[in-house]
Formats: C-alpha cells, structure tokens, sequence
C-alpha cells in the first residue's frame, strides 16, 4: 500500500495524519493542498473530498477523508500493531477516543487556536473574549475527562503511544501559545511533554509555528524584542524548598533560642530551564501567567532617596498601572532598592528591609491570609468594603541598570497549582509574618527576560482575591550561567502595590 495523502502540513488534521504515518513507519506520497489559499475549495480537491475539508487519502480506488480515519486505516497496514492493537477490547478504547477528539476535543481545542493565534498573529486582531469564556466549561470538562484518563497511564490506552495519543494531541499542538489553561491538568502536562519527545510529533512542528506565527519565524523567533539578546533558554540552579509536613519552615530576624533546630527555606536545589520570554513577551500576563512584561519610562532617578522616591515615583506607578490594569484604585506602600551598594546586606538584616540583595529563593511575597491581614494594617478603616471586591497585589520590578547578572526568574502560574506554595514563617521581634515558598515539581515552567532595561518592567502577582484568575507567582533571582564574569552588578527596584478593582 502507499497512500496519497491531500494536505497542508500546518492544519491540525493534517499535521496529525503527518505525525502518525511517519510514527508508525507507512509509505505515502503528499499532494500540497494549500489551506491559506483556499485550495482545499478548489475543483480539482472537491472531486476528492466534497466536504472541502483536508486531509483526505487515497488508496487506489479507496477514497478516505476524516484524519482519524486515515489513521486507522494506515494503522491496520503497520508492521507494529501496538499503535492499534487487534485485542478488540484495547481497539474499542482506542476508536472510543479517536471518536471523542473529533466530536469533542478538536472543537474546543480550535477556539483556542483561533482566538488566541490565529487571530492575533494572523488577522493582528484581539481575541474575543466572550467566545474564549463561553469555551472555556467545554474545555474544561473535556480536559478533565483526558487528565482523568491519563492519570491512569502514561499513554491514553495504556504505556504504548497509540493513534489516539497522536489524535488527541493534535488540536492542542499549538499549546504554548493556545492559552487554553490546560496545564492545571497534570496529567495532560505530563503526557503532552511525552509526545513531544516523540520524533515523529516533533519533527512535523516547526512547520506549524512558521506559518501560524509568522513574525516569530522571521525574527528567529524573537519577534523582535530581544533587547539584543541571543534567544534561547538556560538552565541553572534554584532554591526551592523541601515540605517537611508538620514541621513549619521558618526565618528569624533576630537572635532567639527558638531559632535553634527550625527548618528554613531554600533547601532543595534544582537545576530548572529558564525560558528567554522576549520571544512571547505580548503574551504574558498578570493574570494569567502571574507575571507580565511592559514597557516604563520614569523620569525618576535618585533611587537612594526614599522621600523622593515616595514623593515623585510612586505616583508615576500609580498612573501606570491604572492604566495597564484597569483598577479603581492602585495603593504604593513600600518598595526594595537593590544596588550595588547596599548588595552587602544579607536578607536577615531586618533593618534594611527596604535595601536588599536579590533574594536566591523561590518565593511568592504573600499568602491566601497575609494578603488581606496586609489591607486591614494599611488601610482599617476602608479594608472590610474593599475586601468585599476584588484586590490584587502586584509588584512592578524594574532594573535601575541594563539586567546583565542574576536576572529575576518567574514560574509561570499555569505550570504551578496552588498546591505547590506552603508558607515559610518571617519572625521579627515585633511580629511573624509570612510568604509561600514552592515545593519543586518538574513542570514547572521558568521564565526570564534577559538584558532587561531601565525602560522595561516586570508586573508580578503576589496575591489575588479573585481565584479565577492568577493568584500567586513564585519567583526568585538566579545565577544566569551565560553572564559574563565581569557583567556589573544588577541594580532594580521593586515597588509593591495593591489594586482595588
Ligand atoms: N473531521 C475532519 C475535519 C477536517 C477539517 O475540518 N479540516 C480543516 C483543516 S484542519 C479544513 O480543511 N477546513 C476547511 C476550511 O476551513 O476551509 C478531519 O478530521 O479530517
């Protein structure tokens, strides 16, 4: 048998017919049916497929349209029956979910694709959120469904990649980008990371990306924010922090007999990929990731001058992030100078709070209670009725020099349930307060912006009342392997906030 196969490799039933002929080993020959162009509408196509819809397959006077079905078929003729075994029981599991990617699966995967690629990078227009909301239940039931399975196997039908792994992986193929929210599913994370590592899926997505997002591809990926950075990810080594159970994970800022024998934080290193984000730096945000990138120009500049910094900066943040997140009303109540000079400094010199080195730990600056415990202190009077709407705290981070060493690493929020955050307990003399430090997991996704400048800022969710949308960033600093020995200190200042919507 060798199969034509009508197709555009960049559509998401062709790519997936690509993938599972090269995986299982069959012979075919391609016709291109170009998608953007329309061809699949074309005469000469409808004679094949009258639904002008592609991919569809031909074998001699056998004529096959629907991806699924075309993968049966080819499946039937490969040398390894694994990929569709003949135990009628395990291929009635198979067809059963080839069947619910078609009914189910792809449908609601596509809206992602469209809104969230397609449209902004094809058509440069803004998503549309009310079909991305009306989606998002569908979604949801239906990831729910493949986590449900998955968390039962490493394959959808047992240990052995089969044509319902490659079906069901296809409408997700632009995943990094679709934003559907899938990766609260662990399972659906752990799978799709398995086949990816299959050639036969990998080798196929290049020429997906070129064509969707196509100033990525021109731009060698960077879309042309690289701060004249080499685009590219490096690993390096993080504190996390090991869950002891019972026993709480502390810090005291002052000398006490009861700091003798505490669990501190920090002690579970990892080595993690940290992603360069310039590349998708429009996608990223607070809300959704915990952390965005924007552009900030201030005019202030005598950083060692805390009244000045109070008096002048602080309103510029006021106006900016009114602007950038739509709040009533943004709070500036403290901010960190991180110099040179006061590099010195360790992190429990309670004294200079405000004036630190940049702290080498996962951590995210506020927990579910301390965010509110922090509105009550700060503002008594008015916190019950703002309490009774939405709040969130955000950090704006933003290098004081070009970022050439220890760059700030945020861990994308889709890629870090909240059951990865336990409290870490700050004892002052006066007061414990407290922040969330992260157990590892491999899936967490770590971003940084390399060669950040003056005129950039990061935005970093520290807290949000409102759980649908991104509550808790963990961060840290980390050493960048790829900084020169002699790059100058990273200078930055962090200013924190709270938004009252
Ligand atoms: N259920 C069909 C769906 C085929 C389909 O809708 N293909 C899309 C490309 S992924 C198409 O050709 N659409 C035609 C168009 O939008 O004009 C299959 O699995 O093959």
């Amino acid at each position: 048998m060798v199969l034509t196969v009508y197709l555009d490799p960049i559509t998401i039933n062709c790519r997936k017919v690509l993938s599972g002929l090269d995986l299982m080993g069959i012979r075919y020959e391609t016709k291109h049916v170009d998608f953007f162009k329309g061809e699949q509408k074309a005469p000469e196509f409808t004679k094949i497929n009258p639904m002008a819809t592609i991919p569809a397959a031909t074998d001699g006077d056998l004529v096959l349209t629907e991806s699924n079905s075309i993968l049966q078929y080819a499946a039937d003729h490969a040398k390894d029956e694994s990929f569709y075994p003949k135990d009628l029981k395990k291929r009635a599991d198979v067809n059963r979910w080839l069947l619910w990617e078609a009914a189910t699966w792809f449908g609601v995967n596509y809206t992602y694709v469209v809104q969230n690629v397609v449209v902004p990078e094809l058509f440069k227009g803004q998503p549309d959120q009310k079909v991305l909301d009306e989606e998002k239940p569908k979604f949801e039931t239906a990831a729910r469904t493949l986590d449900e399975r998955l968390a039962k196997s490493k394959f959808i039908c047992g240990d052995n990649v089969t044509i319902a792994d490659i079906a069901v992986a296809a409408p997700m193929h632009m995943h990094e980008f679709q934003k559907s929210g899938f990766e609260k599913f662990p399972n659906i994370q752990r799978w799709i990371k398995e086949v990816e590592k299959i050639p036969a899926w990998s080798n196929r997505q290049k020429a997906v990306e070129n064509a969707l997002m196509p100033s990525r591809a021109q731009t060698n990926g960077t879309n042309g924010a690289t701060n004249g950075h080499s685009n590219g990810s490096v690993r390096a080594t993080i504190n996390y922090t090991k869950d002891l159970g019972d026993k709480l994970t502390e810090i005291y800022f002052y000398e006490s007999p009861n700091a003798e024998g505490i669990h501190e934080p920090g002690d579970d290193p990892h080595e993690m990929t940290f992603h360069d984000g310039w590349s998708k730096a429009k996608d990223f945000h607070e809300d959704v990731n915990g952390f965005a990138v924007k552009d900030f120009k201030s005019s202030h500049s005598n950083w060692e001058d805390g009244e000045a910094v109070q008096k002048n900066f602080y309103p510029e943040i006021v106006e900016f992030l009114k602007r950038e997140t739509g709040a009533k009303r943004i709070l500036v109540f403290d901010h960190t100078i991180r110099t040179a000079a006061n590099n010195a400094k360790k992190l429990t010199d309670q004294s200079n709070t405000s004036q630190r080195s940049p702290v080498m730990l996962v951590h995210c600056d506020y927990t579910a209670e301390s965010g509110p415990l922090r509105v009550r202190q700060l503002l008594p009077d008015e916190a019950e009725d703002l309490l009774s709407r939405r709040v969130a705290f955000i950090n704006v981070w933003k290098p004081l020099n070009v970022v050439e060493e220890r760059p700030l690493a945020m861990c994308d929020v889709n890629s870090a349930p909240a059951s990865d955050f336990f409290k870490l307990y700050l004892r002052y003399n006066d007061r414990t307060g407290e922040n969330y430090v992260m157990r590892h997991a491999d899936r967490h996704k770590w971003y940084y912006f390399p060669k950040m400048r003056p005129d950039q800022c990061i935005l970093l969710k520290t807290y949000e009342s409102d759980e649908s949308k991104a509550r808790f960033v963990g961060h840290t600093a980390f050493e960048d392997p790829t900084s020169a020995k002699d790059a100058p200190m990273r200078e930055s200042v962090e200013i924190r906030t709270i938004a009252f919507f």
